[in-house]
Order: structure tokens, then sequence, then C-alpha cells
């Protein structure tokens, strides 16, 4: 297995795609998706543009649908929620579909979305993402940060530091095998740094800081879990993520044992 890491979706390469691409915005869109999937959401639809959300989603009937909209960390007006990941409860979303715009994760899923497999991760399904890494094995992998505007944000990749740290160190698999670019070396020494104060860093990075500003304390601290959700949130149809059964029961017998990394 050969693992890239792209800091942006503006750096992610254009003229390729790997055979499974992993987008990861901790800050919160990823951190949302694997939480309404594992309390029972059933699918998570991702949108660029909030036109088209509206559009494609007033076909779906209303009691089945919640329209997640946010810029610059606050709800869209229209929407029905914004993107806290607190939000979803399964009183709140069980059974429905949520359709998702937000600044950044939307985007950067978008950005990939021709990949044979996409999957999203975040600190709190980290470990489910690493399980599927383990038992798939696929030959090349991208993991895609989302950024804020096109530039680098700690939190995402200090995650996809923790998801190349846990699989090369459970694999015992050598960094050289493993690394595609430099980046892989970078976001592991971040997250080796930083593994056992990650809320820390949320609150040292520029979007945790703006989320304070929007007092969004609870979601930063939520979002610096690690391993808290066995969810593996994978595109089923272009733009549209749900929780893969069929591949998280696969992934029992690795779960039994807790990852350590
Ligand atoms: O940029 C994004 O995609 C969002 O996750 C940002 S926020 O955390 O919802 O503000």
């Amino acid at each position: 297995m050969k693992l890239f890491i792209y800091h942006t979706p503006e750096l992610t390469p254009t003229d390729s795609t790997p055979d499974c691409a992993i987008v990861v915005d901790v800050l919160r869109a990823t951190t949302t998706i694997a939480t309404a999937l594992d309390a029972g959401a059933e699918g998570v639809q991702a949108f660029s543009d909030i036109d088209e959300l509206m559009q494609v989603s007033e076909k779906w009937p209303a009691d089945r649908r919640i329209r997640v909209g946010e810029r610059g960390g606050a709800m869209v007006e229209g929407c029905d929620m914004g993107n806290s990941p607190l939000n979803c409860t399964p009183e709140a979303v069980g059974g429905k579909r949520l359709f998702m715009t937000t600044t950044n994760g939307t985007r950067a899923l978008k950005r990939v979305q021709a990949a044979p497999v996409v999957l999203t991760a975040a600190l709190v399904n980290r470990q489910t993402v690493v399980r599927y890494l383990m038992t798939k094995m696929p030959e090349t992998v991208w993991i895609v940060g989302s950024g804020w505007e096109g530039s680098f944000s700690l939190e995402d990749t200090v995650c996809a530091g923790a998801i190349a740290d846990s699989f090369a160190s459970e694999m015992g698999y050598p960094l050289d095998d493993l690394a595609g670019n430099d980046e892989v070396f970078g976001a592991i020494a971040l997250y080796v740094q930083w593994r056992e104060k990650l809320y820390e860093l949320m609150n040292h990075a520029s979007h945790g800081k703006r989320l304070i500003g929007l007092k969004c304390y609870d979601d930063l601290k939520y979002c610096s879990e690690r391993d808290i959700l066995e969810v593996l949130p994978m595109q089923t149809e272009p733009g549209v993520l749900t929780q893969s059964d069929v591949e998280v029961q696969s992934l029992q017998y690795w779960m039994e044992e807790p990852v350590t990394n």
C-alpha cells in the first residue's frame, strides 16, 4: 500500500484517482457525518453549493430530510441545522437523510468523488478506518484534509497522522514503504507530538479558535475524542455517504483488539 496525504483539496492531484480516498474534516464535517450515521441517519448527501442542495432535497419527503448548512462556522439561513455533531442524536436524525453543505468538507468530498472507494474519517471513527485499510489493503490511498479555504488545518493533518501512525505500527509496515509523499512523515510527527493533548491542539488551531468565538466549546471537546465510534462512512453513489454495515461486520474480528497508537 502507498499512502499519500494532501493537506487541502487544492493540493490534491486532479489528473489521477487513488484506489481509496479518505476525506478528513475533523472540525467538523466528517465528525458530524460519522456521528449522524452512527445515530441511525439513512445517509448524508454532500453538496458544495447551497442552491443545488435546496433543489435536490426538495424532492425528498419533508419528514425524512434534514438540511444541514454551514458557512464560516454559522448555520445557513433556510437550513434545519448547523454543522454541530452534537445535534445528531438518534431522535433528531434516525432514519433521515442529511443534505449537507459546509465551507470546506463538502468541497473536499467533491474533489475525490470519482475514486472507486471514498471514505470519511475523523478522530472519532479513526480506528474503524484504520481497520478497513488493514483488511482491504488498497494499493493507493489518499488522505485529503479539508483545510480552511485553501490553507492547512492542524486538526485535519493530525487526524491523517493518527491514521497513518496506527496503520504503520499495527501492521509493522516500514514508513519508507508506506509513505507516498513527505506529508506522511510530517503528519505522523504532528500526531506523535500531540496524541495525548488533542483537545489542547484543537484550541491552538485557527478554526478551533473560530469555533470558540462562536461558543462551540462542547463541539471542540467532542471532535477531539479518538476512536469512540465504530462507523465507516462510505460513498455509495456520488456525494452520498452511508454506514457500510457489511464492511463494519467484516471488521468485527479486528475490532476485538483495541488500537493502542
Ligand atoms: O469547513 C467545513 O466544512 C466545516 O466543517 C466548518 S465548521 O466546523 O462547520 O464551521
